[in-house]
């Protein structure tokens, strides 16, 4: 049976991943857990989405060239996209990070995602084709961060409502 209750993690398949054409590869294998898909959306990155999803690393040399990384600039305007998902199960955080594979593609296991997949470019950055939430607390922080509950099936965390001043939206012409 599919997992319905547990935690949710975010899984973003980042550019280089969508550029080596790995997105139906990770997709089967992340369904091998029987874990839920929640949301889902392919994402252009801004550059705010992306200093505060990394915030952590801010201080680091590589900061800079990790956002353009996580942004796809270096691979061309057809890559500059990532595919977020949201899974929920049991265990999902620890489970999908093992399948994920060590932060260094170079020392992650060589049957995980990783470890099978990535490489560190000769600007030093670790292009590791997915991000996996490493907490509960990093997994919440990141979710409302890439998503909006109205994007998710299901509950997750509390809401409220609120009322938008008016503002223009795109709708089919
Ligand atoms: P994680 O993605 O395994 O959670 P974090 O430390 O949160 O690892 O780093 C976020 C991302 O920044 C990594 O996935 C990788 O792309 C990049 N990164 C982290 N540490 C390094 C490093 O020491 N050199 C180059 N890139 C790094
Ligand atoms: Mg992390």
């Amino acid at each position: 049976m599919p997992q319905q209750t547990g935690e949710a993690t975010l899984v973003l398949i980042k550019p280089d991943g969508i550029k080596k054409s790995l997105t139906g590869n990770i997709l089967t294998k992340l369904s091998e857990t029987r874990f839920i898909i929640v949301g889902a959306k392919v994402v252009r990155v801004t550059t705010k989405l992306a200093e505060a999803h990394y915030q952590h690393l801010k201080d680091k040399p590589f900061f800079p060239d990790l956002i353009k990384y996580i942004q796809g600039k270096p691979y061309g305007p057809q890559y500059e996209r990532v595919f977020a998902l949201v899974y929920k199960g049991p265990g999902a955080i620890p489970k999908i990070r093992e399948m994920a594979g060590a932060t260094n593609p170079e020392e992650a296991d060589s049957v995980s995602i990783r470890g099978a997949y990535g490489r560190i470019t000769t600007k030093g950055v670790f292009e590791n084709v997915i991000h996996a939430s490493s907490s509960p607390e990093d997994a919440e922080r990141e979710i409302k961060l890439w998503f909006s509950p109205e994007e998710i099936v299901g509950d997750l965390y509390p809401t409220k409502k609120v009322t938008l001043p008016a503002r223009e939206v795109l709708e089919w012409a």
